[in-house]
């Protein structure tokens, strides 16, 4: 499937391992710029949030943000799944090693959403929406889901995305970005601090 004409697209970005000499602050700056060198236009940034690494004890806190995106003209980037191919390039530059699932890392970018495009049917994505916790530790999709399926779980993915996307739609449930955060329990959102009122990593 073709990358519709001039549609938005949502990332989230998170990082909780140094890369050589950068920390995941860092690394998510450069991960944002790397993203607006070639291939895509930076629409909007998110401020960089801190938070406990999810499940709780599964490693050092992370750094997240959300950004923005419209595709650049004459990128190379033509159909949905170069996307995701283009993000596994960055992450790979700043060290992404892929381990077990929900492991530390030093890059992660998580295609959110691109406009309201459903991937890769209703029925395959209701499938790894609602795939049981204990499941999703151990099944990988082997094709591009859309929207992301954890999305609407996730306040590190909803508090960054409500500033910069909070009238979005998710496709499916009907909700926008900030229905959906403001769904999640406030003990969730408490845990995700603006990185400039953090302790430092
Ligand atoms: N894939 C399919 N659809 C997509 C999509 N829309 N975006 C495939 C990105 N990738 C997609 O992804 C696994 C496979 O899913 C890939 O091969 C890709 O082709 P992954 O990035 O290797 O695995 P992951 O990141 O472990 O899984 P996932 O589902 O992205 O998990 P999360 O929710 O990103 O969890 N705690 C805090 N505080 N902050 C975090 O950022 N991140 C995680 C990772 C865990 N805990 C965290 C954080
Ligand atoms: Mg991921």
């Amino acid at each position: 499937m073709l990358v519709p004409h001039r549609s938005l697209l949502l990332i989230a970005l998170g990082s909780n391992q140094h890369w050589q000499n950068d920390g995941p602050e860092a690394v998510v700056l450069k991960a944002v710029r790397a993203l607006g060198e070639k291939h895509f236009d930076v629409i909007a940034e998110s401020r960089l949030f801190q938070s406990p690494s999810f499940p709780l004890g599964s490693g050092a806190d992370y750094i997240n943000g959300c950004v923005a995106l419209t595709l650049r003209q004459g990128t190379a980037i033509v159909d949905v799944p170069d996307v995701l191919t283009v993000l596994h390039e960055i992450e790979a530059r700043f060290g992404r090693k892929r381990g077990a699932r929900w492991a530390s890392r030093s890059l992660d970018l998580d295609l959110l959403a691109i406009d309201g495009l459903i991937m890769p049917d209703g029925a395959g994505y209701a499938y790894w929406r609602d795939l049981p916790l204990a499941e999703q530790k151990v099944q990988t999709p082997a094709s591009l889901i859309l929207p992301h399926p954890r999305m609407q779980d996730r306040a590190f993915v909803l508090v960054p995305l409500a500033e910069i996307a909070p009238n979005w739609c998710h496709p499916v449930s009907g909700l926008t970005v900030a229905q959906m955060l403001a769904a999640l329990p406030q003990s969730d959102v408490d845990e995700i601090i603006p990185i400039e009122q953090a302790t430092s990593l």
